[in-house]
């Protein structure tokens, strides 16, 4: 356990809590404890660690610092975004019934439509769009409710505090994606969200370079099975990939505050653009949901998605024009990303649904970056003709 340091800033706890200067030798980074196993002075005599897939010292310390992060008491650190999402889904019981936002990760889409729906069932609604949502857990009865906000990839935005208190009365769990905000733009559970849930391998760690999830809450009930789940079938993150992420949140307030500046500049250029035919960036005026997305982040993100006049070969012809943009899946790294949902992060989601959503062959998901805007908007510009 870190030293209490007080109600401190985002920006102050991503660099200090849970960094303890090492006990030893006084190292103000906290060592990588790269080991599998912790040796017992007698059976069961141990200085809290017993073995690496249960706990280690290097994954405390990210999980204290992400607690923080997101004003919550528990924090625990998983192999990937989607290790994180299955633990969650194993605490239901059988037969248990699921109400998720329309617009979700593919990999999320596929994970609740073809492993979980041996357990459980899932109806997907669009949360934006559902005037009685009331009527909707009427007919629906959730156990759970699961959002993203803003979704990936049509950056749809739920109102959390509204559909928090929904779920209170019906006493349901209410769980929030927060990846594509991170913890420094958006914090649900202040919101009254049970369960945050981020892919790290995004903004969190930033660096494209770690793949891994995290889940924060409030409830020691919910934690203590979460953390028997993750003991029992063992997605824990390894030290080294901990380290990493620990490493990267030093940076997230300076991040996402130029992912944020670059994207709004780069949602406006896009705007004007004739070749453009709608751009979604929740900090336009244009964005249906501005008003909330103003009221319930402190950032608008780094995440743009918009629509190329034309089809597909347009699309293909545009994504092979980009030269600093990278064609690759993921997003939230410093370094900017293109992505082609229909065929690419969303390949999962059947074409009918799909298309009813509006991922269409023409729909482009930028992740920007840190570098300079000018040398962004000059690539944007040079493959948009
Ligand atoms: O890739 P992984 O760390 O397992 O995280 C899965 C995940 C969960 N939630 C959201 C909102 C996500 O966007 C992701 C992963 N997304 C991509 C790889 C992508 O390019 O959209």
């Amino acid at each position: 356990m870190s030293k209490n340091l007080g109600k401190l800033h985002k920006a102050t706890n991503a660099i200090h809590a849970g960094n303890e200067p090492e006990k030893v030798t006084g190292a103000i980074i906290p060592p990588i404890f790269q080991t599998s196993t912790f040796v017992q002075t007698s059976p069961g005599k141990h200085q809290g660690y017993e073995y690496t897939r249960s706990h280690n010292p290097t994954r405390t310390a990210l999980e204290e610092c992400l607690a923080s992060l997101e004003n919550a008491k528990y924090s625990m650190v998983t192999s990937s975004g989607m290790s994180a999402i299955m633990l969650i889904l194993h605490t239901l019981k059988k037969d248990a019934k699921i109400l998720c936002g329309d617009d979700v990760y593919g990999g999320t889409y596929r994970l609740l439509t073809k492993v979980f729906n041996k357990y459980h069932q899932t109806t997907f609604i669009d949360f934006t769009q559902t005037k009685d949502l009331e009527k909707a857990f009427k007919v629906n009865k959730p156990d759970l409710v699961w959002i993203e906000t803003p979704t990936n990839p049509l950056l749809k935005l739920t109102d959390i505090k509204k559909l928090s208190k929904l779920c209170k009365k019906n006493k349901v769990i209410l769980v929030v994606d927060n990846t594509f905000m991170s913890s420094f733009f958006q914090n649900p559970l202040d919101l009254g969200a049970d369960i945050v849930i981020h892919s790290m391998t995004k903004y969190l760690n930033g660096h494209s370079d770690v793949v891994g999830g995290c889940l924060m809450l409030n409830d020691k009930k919910i934690y203590d099975q979460l953390w028997f789940l993750q003991n029992s079938i063992g997605p824990s993150q390894s030290p080294f990939d901990s380290w990493l992420v620990l490493r990267g949140l030093k940076t997230l307030a300076i991040r996402m505050e130029r992912h944020a500046e670059n994207a709004s500049k780069i949602a406006k250029f896009l705007e004007k653009h004739p070749q453009v035919e709608k751009v979604i960036y929740p900090g336009l005026k244009s964005h249906p949901q501005h008003k909330l997305a103003k009221s319930q982040m402190h950032g608008f993100g780094g995440m743009i998605t918009f629509f190329v006049k034309g089809d597909l070969a347009k699309s293909r012809k545009f994504l092979k024009k980009l030269k600093l943009f990278k064609l690759a899946e993921s997003l939230g790294g410093v370094e900017s990303l293109v992505d082609h949902p229909a065929i690419m992060t969303h390949a999962s989601i059947p074409v009918k649904e799909r298309e009813k959503l509006g991922i269409t062959n023409n729909l482009i998901r930028l992740s920007v970056g840190i570098e300079d805007l000018d040398d962004l908007l000059n690539d944007l510009k040079n493959a948009l003709v």
